[in-house]
């Protein structure tokens, strides 16, 4: 099945994964409950001479449509949760970290420059872009100036909301190379639909290489737009 992009993170399989999972398991329950609608409106329909009768219900029924159901919801939300956690708790160690600045419509990313360092002069700041390096685990630290944002990077499998006064902590670990798409994935205002980026997944030598023209202001930041 291919509608969905291409994963291109180490972890998107296992996210995929969980997705068919559930796709298949709602799927069915969804054909089958509508199925029983259908069949049960025709079969019960209204007929001359055929009065309604009335009924208590079936107390053993309705155990075995309520119990089912939860147990599959149940069995689906730990799936969910294992996989999330285990992805969202084991950031691996890497030098190489971002500090993404989500504001009303714009994402901010911010390089440690020359010095290795946040916060300082050399700081390199560009907007609506970001470049990785390829088969690097790198660290995203989320932050919001505004109101909530989400970070969404649908060839990653990564998506995670960008919060007021909090640092968030995501990794991604790119698989290929080329141009994906950065969305914002949180109604943010009236320019939600404008806040886009383009990431660049690069092989480790043109990442340094573009990171030291980055850092030489060779190529000068990209202006936010107005
Ligand atoms: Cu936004």
């Amino acid at each position: 099945m291919h509608w969905l992009p291409e994963g291109v993170s180490t972890y998107s399989p296992r996210i995929d994964q969980m997705f068919y999972v559930i796709l298949v398991v709602t799927g069915i329950a969804f054909v089958v409950t509508e199925a029983l609608l259908f069949y049960f409106a025709w079969r019960y329909r209204h007929r001359d001479g055929v009065r309604a009768r009335y009924t208590h219900g079936n107390s053993r029924l309705e155990m075995v449509w309520t119990v089912v159901p939860a147990v599959m919801l149940v069995f689906l939300g730990l799936a969910s949760k294992t996989v999330w956690g285990e992805i969202k708790g084991s950031i691996p160690p890497t030098d190489q970290e971002v500090v993404v600045m989500a504001s009303q419509f714009d994402w901010e990313v911010r390089y440690k420059g020359a010095d290795g360092q946040f916060d300082t002069a050399d700081d390199v700041v560009i907007h609506n872009e970001m470049h990785l390096p390829l088969g690097v685990p790198t660290k995203i630290r989320l932050r919001s100036k505004d109101v909530i944002h989400s970070f969404f990077v649908p060839a990653f499998r990564l998506k995670q909301d960008a919060v007021p006064g909090l640092t968030i902590d995501v990794w991604v670990q790119p698989t290929k190379t080329g141009d994906y798409e950065i969305a914002c994935a949180e109604l943010c205002g009236f320019g939600h639909g404008t806040m886009r980026g383009m990431l660049t997944v690069m092989e480790p030598q043109p990442f340094q290489e573009w990171m030291k023209q980055q850092e030489a202001g060779v190529a000068p930041a990209e202006a936010p737009p107005a």
